[in-house]
């Protein structure tokens, strides 16, 4: 499907965003407990009685229940790790971690290599090498649950589907509530893996900021969906988030300002690597954005020789030569001086050695100040210097338009520019507006969010494939999915989970479970249990009308 060229562009008049942003913070966008339709009650689903009818999101790959007696977590329950296991060893303290608050339960994390007591979770590598990187299986018994993988990104995975089993109460955060009877797993077996390697979520902190701590808890979000991948979109206009030590001003000037004249902020160097540290704890990677050459009046405000922007919108409310509007497509770096590409090279070349993940990437979107010319040689000209500091290039569709190296990544918003980068051996990510954007409202009254994508109420994010959404595209080139949250109007963390929840679990799922597994009836019953877990971890949510909750 593709947007019709001009639908997009009035995408946001200041009267609108102004009302947006007044808004921003009223009843159902930052308060959990109320709805649209009142306040929903917390109801505790009953605990599972049979694996068959689990409530898991994404879905697995294959479930089988066995009869019999469920396994019972108990306050002597041990969780098994191998000796000197490493990450095995780490994903078993996430487990009792996880555990603890809810179910009291100091659960000690044993290293043997032997025959496990009874009662025990074991977390072990191992397991046929079909599971793959991020595959698991999981076995549960009324003596045991093992969970098995070949990496340990697999058992952490193979964790979160343990989690899920689990009465919902165990999301509480105080032993001194007790929301569960008791804490059962029926019993079966579930051998699962996911059907795209790039499974991730985009953040824009740089039209709104977002605190480290923020940005935590969005990072906690994914992992509970098996997602593997944070894009962060640190600059653009109206901010740039991240020190650059060779360009300070990019900070003290850039950093200061964000739509609709806030405070902004950015990172420093010791942040970012929290997050990073943070991310890769739960097996995600962090992927950095710079924005280029489009979308960079943050950086020519801070230096202004390395500007060719058209003059700044009206829309512009901010001081010090700083935009706080949200008209796009205007501002651009000069393609044509030497300065331009020493910036460019410093930029990738800081970030690069901050960033453990394989890609940086590169924006390229909606540039309007530039001919084609100027443009591709632009983007080829970074692609190199990205290469030459080893990170894999990631660019929005529009880079398709340059010659693309056959590593390099396009990722597919609006769909008329993707088969570009398709033709010339690219990978794509599926991120199509219609679908996959976070940022678009649920319905007309959705008081956050645009429109110029179309509404994306929750079965419109679920019901559409990564591979057959465009014709012409096959599986190998596809290599996965991501749900960016563009945040013109989303001020906190609050009011991003209520436009990302439960699109984004929809969307994990599109990038996890085998086509053949998925159906949007199964997964309105599915999430419906899991808004009891979203209450007790404190993330509010859309209680969408599409779901019987
Ligand atoms: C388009 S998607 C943009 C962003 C806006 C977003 C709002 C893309 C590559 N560019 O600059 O924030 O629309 O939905």
């Amino acid at each position: 499907m593709m947007i019709p060229h001009g639908v997009r562009m009035n995408r946001l008049s200041t009267a609108r965003l102004a009302a947006a942003l007044t808004l921003a913070c009223s009843v159902a966008a930052c308060n959990p407990v109320q709805s649209p339709r009142g306040p929903i009650p917390l109801v505790m689903p009953p605990p599972l009685t049979t694996l068959g009818a689990h409530r898991l999101v994404p879905t697995p790959v294959s479930v089988t229940p066995d009869d019999g007696a469920p396994f019972v977590l108990t306050a002597t329950t041990a969780i098994v790790v191998p000796v000197g296991g490493g990450e095995a060893s780490r994903v078993g303290g996430m487990l009792a971690a996880l555990l603890r608050p809810a179910s009291g339960f100091v659960l000690p994390v044993a290293a043997g290599d032997g025959a496990p007591p009874r009662g025990a979770i074991v977390v072990r590598l191992g397991g046929p090498a079909s599971l793959g990187p991020e595959g698991y299986e999981l076995t549960v018994s009324a003596d045991s649950v093992r969970i098995v993988a070949v990496e340990p990104a697999g058992l952490f995975h193979g964790v979160q589907t343990f989690r899920q089993l689990l009465p919902a109460g165990i999301e509480g955060q105080h032993h001194a509530v007790r929301m569960a009877s008791a804490w059962t797993v029926p019993p079966g077996r579930i051998v699962d893996r996911p059907r795209f390697a790039w499974r991730g979520a985009m953040l824009d902190v740089a039209r709104h900021f977002f605190t480290v701590y923020e940005v935590k808890q969005y990072i906690d979000l994914l992992a509970m969906y098996k997602m593997n991948t944070l894009h962060l979109h640190l600059s653009d206009d109206q901010g740039w988030r991240i020190q650059i030590d060779s360009w300070p001003k990019l900070t003290t000037v850039g950093g200061i300002t964000e739509v609709g004249g806030g405070p902004g902020g950015f990172y420093t160097k010791d942040e970012y690597a929290e997050l990073v540290r943070f991310a890769g704890q739960r097996f995600i990677t962090i992927v950095p954005e710079i924005d280029m050459p489009g979308h960079t009046h943050a950086a020519i405000a801070s230096y202004p020789e390395l500007g060719c922007s058209k003059p700044t919108p009206a829309t512009q409310t901010g001081t010090a030569g700083s935009y706080t509007g949200t008209e796009v497509g205007w501002s651009t770096l000069c393609p044509d001086k030497d300065v331009t590409y020493r910036f460019v090279d410093d930029v990738v070349r800081e970030i690069s050695a901050m960033t453990p993940g394989a890609y940086f990437h590169v924006g390229g979107d909606e540039v309007q100040g530039l001919t084609a010319e100027q443009y591709a040689s632009f983007v080829e000209r970074t692609q190199e210097i990205v290469y030459k500091y080893g990170k894999t290039m990631v660019g929005w569709e529009e880079v398709g338009k340059a010659r693309l190296r056959p590593t390099s990544i396009a990722q597919q918003w609006k769909s008329d520019s993707a088969l570009l980068a398709l033709r010339q051996g690219a990978k794509l990510i599926a991120s199509p507006a219609p679908k996959a954007y976070l940022d678009m409202k649920y319905t007309p009254t959705t008081e956050l969010g645009l429109d110029w994508a179309g509404l994306v109420e929750l079965r419109t994010a679920y019901d559409w494939d990564p591979v057959t959404y465009l014709p012409g595209v096959a599986e190998q080139s596809v290599i996965g999915v991501e749900a960016p949250l563009w945040t013109e109007t989303v001020q906190n963390i609050t009011a991003a989970q209520y436009m990302t929840v439960p699109r984004l679990p929809a969307i994990a799922e599109v990038g996890w479970s085998p086509a053949s597994e998925r159906s949007w009836d199964g997964f309105r019953a599915r999430i419906a249990a899991h808004a009891p877990r979203w209450r007790l971890l404190g993330i509010n949510f859309y209680p969408s009308p599409q779901v019987d909750w």
